[in-house]
């Protein structure tokens, strides 16, 4: 049994000391050593090239190394029959509503503007207001949006969110479908965006939705960077109807040298870090769904090619 293993980020020798630890009969080949690709079952890959996929003859399960599977769908020749996992890690999700608390806290608190009175050697107090006057909406309650809403309920913010479907999650204000969205906006004086990358949410933040928040909300982007339109992005800074963004995710990655957020006063740039995918307690949760697999029981986290997500 051979277990394809292929990620742009440089974590291969990790993987397979945990692979092989919890499956000693599992032979993990690395990319590109991968020796005969007839051998090849399962392939755990992170943005494989195009193509890839489809030049494993065998190949029986696709495992995504991250949550989102954009950089699998996206491929026209990734082989359409095979099932394909996503990985739900409560490590991942924990840390993700680290990062989103974190930056929530940063904006309510007025972090950026704390520093720039710093930089210039100003002590002066800013109107402050109580987390439960901010209201904060987050675009996706699924495993990463849902924990992340009720960690700020905890803290105190009100917090909405939006759906594809109609959804409850006590203690949070639910809005969903696109006839939900402008009412979403309207009230999210910070915007937390954790959807998914499909074909109906790429793009979504823009000049026209931008424009529907209240005047002067901040932005959190940690799903995906062709989430938002950059350009759009920078043109509702300079106007002040957006006050200020925190952005993890970039339609370029790395971040290019001389992108204009780099040295944006008002936008804060981390390089793709809100939830790493840890080997230690991702591997188990992975071999896992191999086990199901191989027992013809139902896989967990499938994803549906048809609805992107
Ligand atoms: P889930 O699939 O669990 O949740 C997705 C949520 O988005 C669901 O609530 C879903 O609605 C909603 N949604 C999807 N499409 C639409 C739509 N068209 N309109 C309204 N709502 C929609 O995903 P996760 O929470 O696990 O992950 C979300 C994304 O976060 C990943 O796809 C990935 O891109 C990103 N991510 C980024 C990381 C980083 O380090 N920056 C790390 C990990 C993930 P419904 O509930 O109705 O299905
Ligand atoms: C993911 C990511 O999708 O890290 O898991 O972006």
């Amino acid at each position: 049994m051979a277990l394809l293993f292929r990620s742009t980020v440089d974590s291969a020798a990790r993987w397979r000391a945990q692979l092989t630890l919890l499956k000693r009969e599992l032979e993990v080949r690395v990319w590109p050593d991968i020796g005969n690709p007839v051998d090849i079952d399962y392939a755990l890959v992170w943005r494989p090239e195009p193509g890839f996929l489809a030049s494993l003859p065998n190949l029986k399960l696709i495992l995504s190394l991250g949550a989102g599977v954009d950089h699998l769908l996206g491929d026209p020749r990734s082989p359409r029959h095979l099932p394909i996992v996503r990985l739900v890690d409560p490590h991942m999700t924990d840390a993700m509503s680290e990062y989103v608390v974190l930056q929530v806290l940063r904006l309510h608190r007025r972090d950026l503007d704390y520093r720039a009175q710093q930089e210039a050697g100003i002590w002066r107090e800013l109107d402050q207001q109580n987390a439960g006057e901010r209201r904060v909406g987050i675009l996706g309650l699924g495993e990463l949006g849902q924990d992340a809403a009720r960690k700020l309920r905890v803290l105190g913010f009100d917090v909405a969110g939006w759906t594809r479907s109609d959804k409850t999650v006590a203690g949070v204000r639910s809005y969903h479908g696109p006839a939900g969205l402008p009412s979403l906006l309207a009230r999210s004086e910070i915007l937390v965006c954790l959807l998914p990358l499909t074909t109906e949410t790429e793009g979504i933040l823009n000049t026209r939705t931008l424009a529907l928040l209240p005047k002067g909300a901040a932005l959190v982007n940690a799903a995906r960077g062709a989430h938002l339109v950059e350009g759009d992005l920078l043109d509702a800074l300079a106007s002040g109807q957006i006050s200020a963004a925190v952005l993890d995710v970039f339609c370029e990655e790395p971040l290019p040298a001389g992108h204009r957020f780099w040295h944006h006063p008002r936008v804060i740039v981390t390089p793709h870090v809100a939830a790493f995918t840890n080997p230690a307690t991702a591997a188990p949760i992975i071999l896992d769904n191999i086990r199901r697999f191989e027992e013809g029981r139902s896989l967990l986290n499938r994803v549906d090619p048809a609805r992107g997500y």
